[in-house]
């Protein structure tokens, strides 16, 4: 009697074992397949969102170049003994090109900066890569006085 009780107990023992160890060999399988479709999931919406991004960054990287191309070539004329404009603003990277229209020889002379003679006709260009305001004179005409304002 107590030999078939003690092998009842046994078999009740094994089988909650086995049981236990079929449920937690499910939970595994579950776990792994939700593991799976995390991982589909994810790289799904990672994909999704990776392109529009990617296209904004390359906009984003298209878009600096332009104040490079918008450097501009402003004008003066030298005509009637003055520079007009006599006082002009330019911003950095701007050409600024002098013409002598006078029968009468001038120069465009600065600090940093210099034309030499400008017949009539003859120009002189100067680039402006750096801030400041840069004031002008024509050598044999001291009155002859312009100013060159660079942002
Ligand atoms: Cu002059």
């Amino acid at each position: 009697m107590a030999k078939k009780q003690i092998s009842l107990i046994l078999k009740n023992i094994i089988y909650l074992i086995k049981d236990n160890y079929l449920k937690t060999a499910i939970s595994q399988k579950i776990m792994e397949r939700t593991f799976i479709f995390l991982v589909i999931g994810l790289s799904l919406v990672l994909a999704g969102c990776g392109q529009p991004k990617l296209a904004t960054n390359q906009n984003q990287n298209i878009t600096p170049p332009p104040p490079l191309a918008s450097s501009q070539n402003i004008s003066v004329t030298i005509q009637n003994f003055s520079f007009t404009p006599a006082d002009i603003k330019v911003k950095v990277g701007d050409k600024v090109t002098w013409t002598n229209q006078d029968s009468v020889s001038h120069t465009v002379t600065a600090a940093g900066f210099d034309s030499g003679i400008l017949n009539q006709g003859q120009s002189f260009s100067q680039t402006f890569n750096e801030t400041g305001e840069f004031n002008y004179h024509c050598s044999p005409h001291q009155s002859m006085k312009g100013t060159v304002t660079v942002e």
